[in-house]
């Protein structure tokens, strides 16, 4: 059938360009990291805490939205090079997306690079971007069971990060069932509960950046 063959050669090609990606980040010593996860999980919070965290290591971002700059204009506020990407109708960042917006992020002066992907647990899934890392963020507020709906996404995910467990009990979330869930799926993941409210989480989280960027 003609569908599955344009499907592979789309996969085949984001691949390509992918290793392309990958290439031109070990080249500039850029450790690239690619954040998937919900809407509203935190995802943008996390780039945000990780430069005031991360202060010695010069940050860059690509943030990834369907239509707005909202997320973009948002970490500019940062005062580190950021580069939105706009997907218009589609639900994830592809490779090809990624590397022009490459073009405009000085990688010669970036230590890490965030990418902040389209707000989804589905289709960022499928789409190498490159980065050395792909972390995916839920927030107890989509429902405990969030993670057992949506496993695919973790078995491509090097860390998962449960986030908001400052307002667990309000929403009745057990983290521990998600922490189940998700070491169910794949037992290699690096699993942070966090709180970007309190703080809870976050050295743990800033250690394993650290850790991978010296790697
Ligand atoms: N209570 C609580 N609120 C949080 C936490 N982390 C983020 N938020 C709030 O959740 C909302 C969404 O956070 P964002 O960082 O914008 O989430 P996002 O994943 O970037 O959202 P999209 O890009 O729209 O998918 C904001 O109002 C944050 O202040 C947390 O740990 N606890
Ligand atoms: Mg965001």
């Amino acid at each position: 059938m003609h569908v599955i063959g344009v499907d592979r050669d789309i996969f085949e090609i984001n691949r390509e360009i992918a290793r392309k990606n990958r290439k031109l980040f070990e080249r500039h010593n850029v450790l690239a990291i690619n954040i998937m996860g919900a809407i509203g999980s935190g995802k943008t919070s996390l780039i945000e805490i990780m430069h005031k965290k991360l202060g010695e290591f010069k940050i860059a971002a690509i943030a990834g939205d369907v239509v707005s700059d909202i997320d973009s204009k948002r970490l500019k506020r940062l005062t580190i090079p950021v580069q939105g990407v706009n997907t218009g109708k589609e639900c994830h960042l592809d490779a090809h997306l990624v590397s022009h917006a490459l073009e405009r992020i000085p990688l010669r002066e970036t230590d890490i690079l965030f990418i902040e992907n389209v707000g989804n647990l589905i289709c960022p899934a499928d789409f190498d971007l490159g980065a050395q890392k792909n972390i995916t963020i839920v927030s107890v507020s989509e429902g405990d069971d969030t993670i057992e709906k949506h496993p695919m996404i973790f078995l491509n995910s090097d860390a998962l990060i449960i986030n908001k467990i400052d307002i667990a009990n309000a929403v009745n979330a057990s983290v521990e069932k998600m922490e189940d869930d998700a070491k169910k799926i794949n037992s290699n993941l690096r699993i942070f509960k966090t709180s970007m409210k309190t703080g809870d989480g976050i050295p743990e989280l800033v250690e394993w950046i650290k850790e991978i960027k010296n790697e």
